[in-house]
C-alpha cells in the first residue's frame, strides 16, 4: 500500500476522476500510475529525479502526478501558458531530467526534449514503487515573491499527508465524497488540496478542464458534494445564480463549498447563503505552507475569518519588530511550524534562512488578528504583491517584464482592488521618447513572457511617474488616479 495513496489498491472499483464523459477508476489509475512509473524508470528515472510537467487538465497527467509520487521522482508541475521568459526561468532553476505532457506535439516547437505521457490502464501494473520517506521531495512548486523571479517551493510526501489528513478531519471527507473543481493542477490548491486530497481520501475528483458556474451547476447535478474554489469563482457563481434562478438547487445541494487562496468577501459569503443556502467554509495557506487553518464542517463558520490553526499547526503572532504576542489576538504578522511548512526554496538557501527563522517558524508576511479563536486575515505586509483571481503576482515581474519592451523607458505596476478578480493588476508606463505602442501590445508582451494571469488589466501611458525626492515611485498615488 503506497503511504500517500492507500485507495489506489483498497478501492479498485471506485471511480478516482472524471473528467467530462470520461472516468478512471482506482484500479485503472493504479495500473496506468504503475506502468508511467515503470517507464519513467526504464528511462533511468528514479527516487530524487525531477520531472517537469505540463500541468494541463488531462487524465494522463494526473496519472504522470500519481506515478511519479509512487517512483520517488519530484514533480515540478508548470502553467501549460507559462509565457517563454518564466518557463526559461524555471527549466533553468529547476534543472528537470525529463519534461512531460500530454500533448507533446503541441509543445515541441517551443520544448523540443519534451517526452508524452504513456497512459496504459489496462496492463498488468507491474513497475518498481519505490519506498518513499516522508522528507522526500514530492513537488517543486514555482511561486512569485516580493522581488526576483518565481521561487521553487519543495514539498515533500510527508508535507502533503500531513495536512491532507488534517483537512479531510475538518472537512469530514469520505470515500463518498466527489469533488468538483475547476482549479489548475499546477498550484498547491487544485494540485494538493483538491486532486492528491481526494484520492487519498478514496473519493473521486471531477476535473472541469475549465471553471465556469454553468459546469458546477451540472456537477453537483450528477451527484457531487464539495467544491474548491479562489473567491473570484463564488463570485462568479453569484452573479451566475442571479441570473439563472432555475440552476440554484443544484449549488444548493451540495454539502459543502470550501474558499481559499483569497479573501472571500463579507458581500459575497452572505449572497452564497441567500441564494444558495450554503455557509462557505473558508481556509487559509500559503504554498509554503499548505493549508494552515480550516472552518469545520461540524464547526463555527465566522464570517470574514479563516478558522483556528489546523491540529499540529502552531501559530504565533509578532509585531512589527518580530516581537511574539503572546497571548495577545494582534493584529500582527502570522508566523508558523509545523509538519506541512516546507523544506525551503530550491538553489535558495538564503531565500529559504530569511523565511524561516531561528526557531524554525516561517514567515508568511500575512498580517491577522485572533477572533473567537479563529484567524481573521487583515491584509499582506508587502504591497508589491498581488492576489488576482486567486493567483499570487509579484509586482516587480510585471515592471521588469514591462521593461523588456523596446519601447517602455519605465514602468509601474499597482494592484487595484476588483469585486471579480479580489485585485486586478494596473500598469503605468513611460515611453521611450518617439516610441508608440498598439492597444494591448504591453498587456500581451507580459503574457508572452510570463503568463496570462500576470499580464496587466490596463496600462496607462504617462508623461512620467511620480517619485518622493529619494527617487522612489509613488505608488499610493497612482492608485489614486484608477477608480476602485
Ligand atoms: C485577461 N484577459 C485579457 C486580459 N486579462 N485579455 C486581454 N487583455 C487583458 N489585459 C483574458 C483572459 O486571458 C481570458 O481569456 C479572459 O480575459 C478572462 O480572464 P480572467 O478574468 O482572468 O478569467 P478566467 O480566465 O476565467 O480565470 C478566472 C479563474 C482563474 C478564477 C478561473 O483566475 C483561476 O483559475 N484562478 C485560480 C488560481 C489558483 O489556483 N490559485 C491557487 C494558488 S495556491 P480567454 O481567452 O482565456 O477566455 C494558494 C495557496 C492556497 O494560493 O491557500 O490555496
Ligand atoms: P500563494 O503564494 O499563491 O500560495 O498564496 C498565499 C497567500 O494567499 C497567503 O499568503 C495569503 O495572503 C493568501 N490567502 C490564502 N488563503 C487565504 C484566505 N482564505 N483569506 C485571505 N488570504 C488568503
Amino acid at each position: 500500500m503506497h503511504p500517500l495513496f492507500p485507495h489506489l489498491d483498497r478501492s479498485p472499483g471506485r471511480v478516482a476522476i472524471r473528467l467530462g464523459d470520461a472516468a478512471l477508476t482506482y484500479g485503472e489509475l493504479a495500473r496506468a500510475a504503475r506502468a508511467h512509473a515503470a517507464r519513467m524508470a526504464a528511462a533511468g528515472l528514479g527516487r530524487g529525479a525531477r520531472v517537469a510537467l505540463f500541468a494541463t487538465i488531462e487524465v494522463p497527467t494526473v496519472v504522470a502526478l500519481v506515478g511519479n509520487a509512487l517512483a520517488g521522482l519530484v514533480t515540478v508541475p508548470l502553467n501549460p501558458a507559462l509565457g517563454d521568459k518564466e518557463l526559461a526561468h524555471v527549466l533553468g532553476d529547476a534543472a528537470p531530467a525529463a519534461i512531460l505532457a500530454a500533448d507533446p506535439a503541441a509543445l515541441s516547437a517551443r520544448i523540443p526534449a519534451v517526452r508524452g505521457i504513456w497512459v496504459d490502464t489496462g496492463g498488468a501494473g507491474a513497475g518498481t514503487i519505490e519506498t518513499v520517506a516522508e522528507d522526500d521531495p514530492l513537488f517543486i512548486i514555482y511561486t512569485s515573491g516580493t522581488t526576483g523571479a518565481p521561487k521553487g517551493a519543495v514539498l515533500t510526501h510527508g508535507n502533503a499527508a500531513f495536512d491532507l489528513d488534517a483537512l479531510a478531519d475538518a472537512w469530514g471527507l469520505t470515500a463518498d465524497d466527489e469533488l468538483v473543481q475547476g482549479l489548475p493542477l499546477f498550484h498547491v490548491h487544485g494540485l494538493i488540496v483538491g486532486l492528491l486530497g481526494l484520492l487519498r481520501a478514496g473519493g473521486t475528483v471531477r476535473l472541469l478542464p475549465r471553471f465556469s458556474p454553468a459546469a458546477v451547476g451540472e456537477a453537483f447535478a450528477a451527484g457531487a458534494t464539495l467544491m474548491y474554489g479562489v473567491p473570484t469563482m463564488y463570485h462568479r457563481l453569484c452573479e451566475h445564480g442571479e441570473a439563472h434562478p432555475g440552476e440554484r438547487a443544484a449549488i444548493g445541494r451540495a454539502r459543502l463549498l470550501v474558499s481559499g487562496s483569497a479573501p472571500l468577501s463579507s458581500r459575497e459569503r452572505v449572497r452564497l447563503e441567500e441564494l444558495f443556502g450554503q455557509r462557505v467554509v473558508e481556509r487559509y495557506g500559503l504554498t509554503e505552507t499548505l493549508i494552515l487553518c480550516a472552518q469545520r464542517h461540524d464547526g463555527a463558520r465566522r464570517v470574514g475569518c479563516v478558522g483556528p490553526a489546523l491540529p499540529g499547526v502552531e501559530l504565533r503572532l509578532v509585531d512589527d519588530h518580530g516581537g511574539a504576542l503572546d497571548g495577545a489576538e494582534g493584529p500582527g504578522e502570522v508566523l508558523v511550524r509545523g509538519p506541512s511548512v516546507f523544506s525551503g526554496y530550491l538553489n535558495r538557501p538564503e531565500a529559504t534562512a530569511a523565511a524561516i527563522d531561528a526557531d524554525g517558524f516561517f514567515h508568511t508576511g500575512d498580517v491577522a488578528v485572533v477572533e473567537a479563536g479563529e484567524l481573521r486575515i487583515l491584509g499582506r505586509r508587502a504591497t508589491d504583491l498581488v492576489k488576482t483571481g486567486g493567483y499570487k503576482v509579484g509586482l516587480g515581474e510585471v515592471e521588469a517584464a514591462l521593461l523588456d519592451h523596446p519601447a517602455v523607458r519605465e514602468a509601474a505596476a499597482i494592484g487595484v482592488p476588483d469585486e471579480d478578480l479580489g485585485e486586478r493588476i494596473v500598469a503605468f508606463v513611460v515611453l521611450v521618447p518617439g516610441r508608440a505602442v498598439a492597444d494591448g501590445e504591453l498587456a500581451d508582451h507580459v503574457a508572452h513572457l510570463l503568463a496570462p494571469h500576470k499580464r496587466p488589466r490596463a496600462v496607462h501611458l504617462v508623461e512620467a511617474l511620480p517619485r518622493n525626492a529619494m527617487g522612489k515611485i509613488l505608488k499610493k498615488e497612482l492608485a489614486g488616479r484608477v477608480r476602485p
